[in-house]
């Protein structure tokens, strides 16, 4: 059975999957660079120097690694911005009432997310304290779809990677899930991915009480 559950955090407690686009965009029109809604989902899950690589793709000039550092300093000032306005009322629908029932059944909850800005975002929406463990950016080398930054949320929990379920919006985030010995939960984005043990559209339409049994 289920010990923990680990959350991603953009696209599963919060979207600021849109302000990454909103970042991005900015940062792109302003050199000249195409960027869509359709590039933007490969972003999803993915650090913010894989995303601007996968950004540049589309560029028409090589860039130095000075001019990629600025660029993408450029786009993380905007997100800050953006997320300076994030409160506890842009919590997903479903998101506090899995978690309060999670507690309650005294299985373990954690984050397991990419990004660096993971602390700033959870003090914005009131749960810096709320977990029993977080995991981010700031504290792994790979990636996802590596399975680095779940497995060091087990770890933080004391729970073994096959009894610990992962939330995801990212096909990147279920593959490295998976790559962990782990069950996930695929929502938005990510629940149409066929290798995800459940598939939802999000959290408010899961019994997880249910399905961690
Ligand atoms: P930052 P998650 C990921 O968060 C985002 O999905 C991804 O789009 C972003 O590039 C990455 O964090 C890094 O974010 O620039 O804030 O370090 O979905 O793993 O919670
Ligand atoms: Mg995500």
């Amino acid at each position: 059975s289920i010990k923990a559950v680990i959350f991603d955090l953009d696209g599963v407690i919060v979207s600021t999957d849109d302000y990454h686009y909103r970042a991005w965009k900015a940062m792109a029109d302003e050199k000249g660079i195409y960027f869509d809604r359709t590039i933007n989902e490969r972003l999803r899950g993915v650090s913010r120097m894989e995303s601007l690589e996968i950004i540049l793709e589309k560029a028409n000039k090589e860039y130095t690694n000075e001019e990629k550092n600025s660029m993408a300093e450029k786009k993380n000032n905007l997100y800050r911005e953006l997320l300076n306005e994030l409160t506890p009322d842009d919590i997903l629908p479903g998101v506090m009432k899995a978690l309060e029932e999670l507690k309650a059944n005294n299985i373990k909850i954690a984050i397991g997310s990419s990004s660096k800005n993971t602390p700033f975002i959870l003090e914005k929406i009131g749960l810096s304290n709320y977990f029993d463990g977080v995991a981010d950016g700031n504290e792994i080398e790979n990636s996802k779809p590596d399975p680095e930054v779940f497995l060091l949320a087990a770890k933080k929990v004391k729970v073994v990677p096959e009894e610990c379920l992962v939330v995801e919006d990212a096909d990147a985030g279920v593959e490295a899930a998976l790559a962990g010995n782990m069950k996930v939960l695929a929502v938005g984005y990510a629940s149409n991915n066929e290798t995800a043990n459940y598939k939802f559209k999000d959290l408010s339409t899961v019994e997880i009480t249910e399905i961690i049994k």
